[in-house]
């Protein structure tokens, strides 16, 4: 797809949300370990509680599961019974829910403050622009691509607010990589853990702990994931 493009209805599926996820806000209590979240880029109902995670500056290891993947969604129908998305994990508490209302109602008690902000709370509203969102990035996400499964997860800096940021998001979705999503929006307290890693604030900010690559620059981290992990013949977008 045209770079000028890819980025412009990138940037309007933020603009659809009024700009939200760029800023974290009242944040409550820290979970010991990360909470893990099965879900996939294109889902509407998963941006909200991608949107929550970053607006509560929480780490997530994410398992997408995009349609046709072939590892992750079964782990959820085992797990809860059905193939629905998003699919929460809490270790900390042993909490495992279904719902992205229940699931946001659940983080802004844990972790927050206990209410949750207007624009994931105000019925069709959150969930008319979360889906003008995802329509503007035509199915981005959606779809799996075979890929090689890494031995361990990825690692991405990352705020659900940014238009970059959900271009390598897309790419981690349809090849089915498992990656722990550290979100470092305005405001964060992982801000200065990336600036001395990796020596500039600029996401998104790919690690890949099995090849030693790390890289700024959403262009460059999906043609890296193409071209390390899918399986050829399965093209990009
Ligand atoms: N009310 C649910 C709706 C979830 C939902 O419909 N998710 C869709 C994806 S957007 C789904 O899981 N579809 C089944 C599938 O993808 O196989 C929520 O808010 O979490």
């Amino acid at each position: 797809m045209i770079r000028a493009l890819d980025v412009t209805t990138s940037l309007f599926a933020t603009v659809a949300r009024l700009g939200f996820a760029e800023r974290v806000g009242p944040i409550g209590a820290r979970p010991e370990k990360p909470l893990e979240l099965y879900e996939f880029e294109a889902c509407p109902f998963c941006r909200k509680v991608r949107e929550a995670l970053t607006v509560l500056d929480l780490e997530a290891l994410i398992f997408p599961c995009p349609k046709g993947g072939p590892r992750f969604r079964e782990e959820v129908r085992r797990r809860g019974g059905k193939t629905l998305f998003p699919y929460l994990v809490d270790p900390n508490t042993g909490v495992e829910m279904y719902e992205s209302d229940d699931i946001n109602r659940y983080l802004f008690e844990k972790y927050g403050q206990g209410s949750v902000p207007w624009l994931l709370s105000i019925p069709v509203v959150k969930d008319a622009t979360s889906m003008l969102a995802s329509a503007l990035r035509y199915g981005g996400g959606a779809r799996y691509r075979r890929a090689k499964a890494p031995e361990r997860p990825l690692e991405l800096w990352s705020y659900e607010g940014s238009p970059f940021c959900r271009i390598a998001r897309e790419a981690l979705s349809e090849l089915e990589i498992p990656y722990l999503l550290r979100n470092v929006a305005k405001g964060s307290a992982g801000r200065e853990a990336l600036v001395r890693r990796s020596g500039k604030m600029m996401v998104p900010y790919l690690v890949d702990p099995n090849t030693g690559v790390e890289m700024f620059e959403s262009a460059d981290i999906v043609a890296y994931l193409n071209r390390t992990y899918a399986i050829e013949g399965d093209g990009a977008r």
